[in-house]
């Protein structure tokens, strides 16, 4: 029987309104400037994809397995364990937006989801403490779960991203041509949020420990895909032509993997990348050794081979016969199809 298609985002869409406002409450700030700066991003119309806390309630409802206990039971537990793992989507949205908030001050950045960036707006000053306000708001949040493996876990993304933003700008000539550095500064600074996320919301729900790895893989596969789209949509946008994506990647002085796979059948463009892209005529020459290499179809083919893996740590999940379970298995699966295939 042909399968009914589904969009993961619409099954989650209530429980993703209710966390919207949630948010827009758990960001309220004492002193007016630091509210309206905190908020910013928060509010209706600029709360971005909500690609992170969609995968964390799906993945919520595909661990969804039933606890031996009498019906009454059953039902306050689940509503406090579903509160508790909406918790753990709220916490992650935070630190996402401050994480966005703190890269926006580094790279001097004026715009972020099509509007002025809130570095630009409110200035640096602000910009740098609306994050750190947004990331101890969500300290709160998480000590209020009472669950020192999910804090451990949570506190050591942050420590990633602060790694990965590192790697990435104290890097040496050897560091900015290597895959395997870049796939681990990509793991730091994107998939160890989703991924760790994942593990929590595993945690809460008591799941053992084997189910709570899947779901951590499944988190850093489809992560490592997310990113790997979105350095290829750096330089096409939403066509297949290269240069018209913002290149901003690349204008920062920034490597990524279409480059890196461009300087294995090109190795004189390493000299290129070597001179740190300043000139802009040496973004024009690496586009032409772009052009003429599989760079792009490479890094999309590594990041459909993510997608797979990450299918198949859902496919290994414990079996379930329930229908909840089922479709939200489903829309994961799914996801990892729109990851690769999404242009913008
Ligand atoms: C304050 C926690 C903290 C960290 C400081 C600046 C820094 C260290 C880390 C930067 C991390 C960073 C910005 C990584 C990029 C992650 C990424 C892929 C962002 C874009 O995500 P989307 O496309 O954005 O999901 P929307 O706007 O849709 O939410």
């Amino acid at each position: 029987m042909a399968e009914e298609p589904l969009d993961p985002f619409s099954l989650v869409a209530g429980e993703l309104s209710i966390l919207a406002n949630r948010l827009r409450s758990m960001v309220a700030a004492e002193v007016p400037k630091l509210a309206s700066a905190a908020e910013y991003f928060f509010r209706l119309g600029v709360e971005g994809k909500r690609f992170r806390p969609t995968v964390l309630l799906l993945m919520a409802s595909a661990l969804n397995m039933p606890i031996p206990a009498a019906d009454s039971v059953i039902e306050s537990v689940s509503k406090d364990l579903r509160t508790r793992q909406q918790c753990i989507a709220e916490i992650t949205e935070m630190i996402h937006v401050a994480s966005l908030l703190h890269d926006d001050v580094l790279d001097d950045a004026d715009t972020r989801r099509g509007i002025g960036s809130l570095n630009f707006m409110m200035g640096n000053k602000l910009a740098v403490l609306a994050g750190d306000f947004l990331l101890s708001r969500a300290c709160v949040a998480l000590a209020s779960l009472k669950n020192t493996e999910v804090v451990t876990l949570l506190a050591t993304v942050v420590e990633h991203l602060v790694t990965g933003e590192t790697m990435q700008m104290t890097t040496t000539s050897e560091q900015r041509c290597s895959m395997e550095y870049y796939l681990q500064k990509t793991y730091y600074k994107t998939a160890s949020l989703i991924s760790n996320s994942c593990k929590a919301i595993a945690l809460l729900a008591g799941q053992t420990a084997e189910a709570s790895m899947l779901a951590y893989d499944y988190g850093r596969n489809l992560g490592l895909a997310f990113q790997l789209i979105d350095d290829v949509l750096d330089f096409t946008g939403t066509t297949a032509s290269l240069g018209k994506g913002s290149l901003s990647d690349i204008r920062h002085g920034i490597v990524t993997a279409p480059i890196l796979f461009a300087i294995e059948e090109f190795p004189q463009l390493r000299t290129v990348v070597d001179r740190g892209f300043d000139d802009p005529s040496d973004i024009d020459l690496a586009l032409e050794y772009l052009g003429k290499s599989r760079g792009i179809e490479r890094t999309r083919e590594l990041a459909a081979q993510h997608a797979h893996l990450a299918v198949e740590a859902i496919d290994a999940l414990p079996e379930s016969d329930d229908e909840d379970v089922l479709i939200s298995r489903r829309a994961l699966v799914d996801l990892t199809q729109r990851v690769i295939t999404r242009t913008k």
